[in-house]
């Protein structure tokens, strides 16, 4: 198991372009990249801090994970992001180690990375991801 780094934190808004003053004008940080997510029905909005991310989730459809998450639970942080090296290897031994994952086999997600998604009920209710870019 390689975790190296948090990658980012997903955090659940009711609509970017509200939310994206406050992380630029108040914050003082850059949004630098906007993009839907249809597979996940979200758009999402990218910021860095250091060497991790901060990543805003709009729904775009209110029985998408995102929608259903903010229905139930109101705004706020949606999951926690980890940077792994070798992502089928990881899900495996989490799955040994008797953690039930949502994505047995590894998928496409924001900005390129392989992504898979550990069940909050397994995780002491954190929603858990693992990244890895592909490129490295
Ligand atoms: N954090 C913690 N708990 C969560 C949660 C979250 N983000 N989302 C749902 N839950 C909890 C719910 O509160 C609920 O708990 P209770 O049974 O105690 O009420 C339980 O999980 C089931 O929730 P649900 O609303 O019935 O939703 P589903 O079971 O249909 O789906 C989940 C839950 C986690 C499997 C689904 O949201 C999922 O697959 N998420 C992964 C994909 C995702 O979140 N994509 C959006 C981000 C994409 C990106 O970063 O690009």
């Amino acid at each position: 198991m390689n975790l190296t780094h948090i990658e980012h934190l997903g955090i659940a808004v009711k609509s970017l372009e509200t939310a994206i003053p406050y992380y630029e004008n108040v914050l003082g940080l850059t949004c630098y990249a906007v993009e839907e997510v249809a597979e996940q029905k979200v758009k999402t909005a990218f910021f860095k801090v250091g060497q991790t991310k901060i990543e805003l989730l709009e729904s775009t459809d209110p029985e998408g994970p995102v929608g259903k998450f903010i229905e139930k639970k109101g705004e706020g942080v949606h999951h926690i992001a980890f940077a792994v090296e070798g992502l089928q290897e990881t899900l495996d031994l989490v799955a040994e180690r008797g953690v039930t994952l949502i994505d047995k086999a590894p998928r496409k997600g924001a900005e390129g990375l392989n992504i898979a998604f550990l069940h909050p009920k397994s995780t002491f209710g954190v929603l858990t991801e693992l990244c890895e870019d592909p490129t490295k």
